[in-house]
């Protein structure tokens, strides 16, 4: 492994924007000042996964192998560990689904007449989605849309059967998950069984909690999150590659800013549309703004970034100093990784902080109630809310940092399938091809939070080594904003990549690090390496693959339900610097080996950048000497004929999107827009 990293421009073990910092310092704790000054360190029970509390006899600290360490009633380290990890997992896949199921039923009342200003963006994909309902995707358009708005509720109260988009898996992992018992059948269930399964004297076998867990985390990524990201597309329109900007220099100061954020992208589009309207426009003007700048934190960020183009102010790290640059009106709030702080922070200074869904209500916060029957009157509301504080701004407190950086966005798989193939032979095969050639040694995802209990700046490093080391890098959920701040999504960044991937790079003209989306969007990675399997040459099933995941700096329980559903469909993941069932070697140990045996996956601590890149460059390197393409190969030069052989000249619009093999659908061209 030879790093070619540039030197480091900055401070890696800085606080990210120390510059807005310091002006607030003294007003409001924030959250690093809370970080140090708490006067202890997190309980070492409750961080390794060894306190249990799920009666009141305890809470009961448990040390593994010490006999009078066992809980109240003789719960042991590897049971309890795998407890706190499987109620992650359901709390994690809970808050994917239901935010998929939020946005099934916006798309229910959109296509039943029942809801203003949206309507069907993507009929090719609705298409698709339907066939893989189960639906006769030849209907009539409008027809088909309220079917398939019945079917995908439908999915999370299912009680019998499997969810529906288990079968755009390989059929060898369709196998795989069939033997093992762990199908998931209904969104729903799975999370209810998991937590069932958790309280006290239930589930008292590690092995059978964290094998259920795969079942629960399974219904999450290829159920709840798949259904959010593919109804999403289908309304909002699928990503395409999009240059924006990033960090809070995207605020302006002659404008009405709000920032949104949360998860659901339903809120900011509605806003996205209402800011530009012309009557809302003049209503800004009114009060002295040139118009209504919108910036997005958090994963609502990442889905307007991808869609619209709109800028991103910060990451989940930098929601508190979003506020205290004294320059936001209103931060507009949904669901999801939104900080208490935040009313404290806008106390200081003129900000509303408005919550719009009755399930996420904070206290010091302005609430309007999102209707999404009504979407753009509800979003005009909320816009004249921000409109009425602009003139309240103090300008003198205004400290906007001038940072920013260009970033392209809006890889979907979709996208990544036509870059990489062309217009006309959109495919993977390009893909597969060069890491068959090893030009590319594999693909890597970063994916998940950033963490105020990570000093390093984990995402950067990580990523600077992937790509130098010819490793195609795709980065989701705030881990892409950070990685974004650094420069890494521009094509700018291509001097940073290795020589043989740099040059694939340059072919077809993108950056060497590849944003694919929200959290959600982690779903669409679970198709992309789908289409790898069925685009061939690198094995039958995904955990053939030289691919490899990663959150170095995840903080949430939804990250633990990713990290579960890529394991359970074949993807190792690594994870740190810290890891929820550390105090049980047992518990640890079996997701790691017994996990491997099983799903041909397993989960990988790391607790640094260097010990990151090498658990996952290792990992690449083997997948590789598995597939027997270690070696480097002479290069095949391609006459006419072969060219021709490589791909069928007229394409489908859903060519690839899973849809080889067995289960392969074409759609003809006359009926992507019945
Ligand atoms: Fe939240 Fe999705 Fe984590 Fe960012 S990355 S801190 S979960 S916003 Ni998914």
């Amino acid at each position: 492994m030879e790093p070619r990293l540039k030197a480091r421009q900055d401070c890696g073990k800085c606080l990210i924007n120390q510059d807005v910092y310091e002006r607030i310092k003294g007003k409001v704790l924030t959250a690093p000042e809370r970080v140090n000054k708490r006067g202890m360190k997190p309980c070492l029970f409750g961080k390794g996964g060894t306190c249990c509390n799920v009666c009141h006899m305890g809470p009961c600290q448990i040390i593994e192998g010490v006999e009078e360490m066992r809980g109240v009633c003789g719960a042991t380290a590897s049971t309890v560990a795998a407890r706190n990890f499987c109620r992650m997992v359901a709390a994690g896949t809970a808050t994917h689904s239901d935010h998929g199921r939020g946005i099934a039923e916006a798309f229910y009342s959109v296509v039943h007449n029942e809801a203003e200003d949206f309507e069907i963006k993507e009929k090719a994909k609705l298409r698709m989605v339907a066939h893989y309902l189960g639906l006769d995707r030849k209907k009539p358009i409008k027809e088909l849309a309220k079917e398939v708005a019945v079917k995908a509720l439908e999915e999370f109260g299912k009680q019998h059967g499997r969810l529906a988009f288990l079968s755009r898996a390989p059929e060898k992992r369709q196998e795989k998950w069939r033997e093992l018992g762990v199908e998931s059948r209904g969104v729903d269930r799975e999370v209810v069984e998991l937590i069932h399964r958790t309280t006290v004297g239930v589930d008292q076998d590690y092995r059978s909690l964290l094998k259920a867990s795969i079942r629960c985390a399974l219904a999450d990524g290829w159920g709840g999150s798949m259904l959010a990201t593919e109804l999403q597309d289908i309304l909002f329109g699928i990503p395409q590659p999009i240059k924006s900007v990033v960090n809070l220099g995207v605020l302006k100061e002659d404008m009405v800013n709000i920032t949104v954020h949360g998860h659901e992208p339903e809120v900011a589009e509605a806003l996205a549309i209402a800011a530009q309207l012309p009557e809302m426009i003049k209503e800004a003007q009114k009060v002295g703004a040139k118009g209504i700048n919108l910036a997005g934190i958090c994963c609502t960020g990442n889905e307007v970034l991808m869609r619209r183009g709109i800028p991103i102010a910060g990451s989940f790290v930098q929601q508190e100093i979003a506020l205290a640059t004294g320059a936001v009106e209103a931060m507009v709030v949904d669901v999801q990784c939104i900080m208490q702080n935040v009313t404290t922070v806008a106390e200081a200074y003129h900000t509303a902080i408005i919550t719009t869904s009755d399930k996420a209500k904070i206290e010091g916060a302005i609430h309007i109630a999102f209707d999404h029957h009504k979407p753009i009157e509800s979003a005009k509301n909320i816009l004249r809310e921000a409109i009425a504080r602009f003139p309240k701004r103090d300008k003198k407190d205004v400290y906007i940092p001038k940072k920013k950086m260009d970033v392209v966005a809006g890889f979907s798989h979709e996208t990544i399938l036509y870059m990489l193939g062309g217009r006309f032979r959109a495919s993977y095969k390009p893909l597969n091809e060069n890491i068959i050639n090893g030009r590319i040694l594999g693909v890597a995802a970063i994916i998940g939070c950033d963490n105020f209990r990570v000093k390093e700046k984990l995402h950067i490093e990580i990523a600077k080594e992937l790509i130098a080391n010819n490793v195609l890098v795709v980065v989701t959920g705030c881990a892409a904003s950070a990685i974004g701040r650094d420069g890494l999504l521009s094509p700018d960044a291509l001097d940073l990549a290795g020589e043989s991937y740099r040059e694939v790079l340059e072919a077809i003209g993108c950056p060497p690090v590849l944003h694919m989306g929200s959290c959600v969007d982690n779903s669409r990675i679970l198709i992309a390496l789908t289409e790898m399997v069925h685009t061939g040459g690198l094995g039958d099933d995904i955990d053939e693959l030289p691919v490899v995941g990663s959150a170095p700096e995840w903080m949430s329980e939804k990250a633990i339900a990713i990290g579960n559903y890529f394991v359970g469909s074949g993807t190792t993941v690594v994870f740190g610097p810290t890891f929820p069932t550390e105090n049980s070697k047992i518990a640890t140990n079996y997701l790691r080996e017994d996990f491997n045996q099983m799903f041909g996956a397993s989960w990988r601590i790391a607790r640094n950048a260097s010990e990151f890149v090498s658990i996952m460059i290792d990992h690449i390197r083997k997948k590789r000497e598995n597939l027997g393409i270690d070696k480097p190969k002479p290069r095949v030069l391609y006459d006419m004929a072969m060219r021709r052989a490589l791909g069928a000249p007229t394409i489908s619009p859903f060519h690839g999107l899973g849809c080889f093999g067995p289960t392969h659908l074409r759609v003809e061209p006359e009926e992507q827009t019945q």
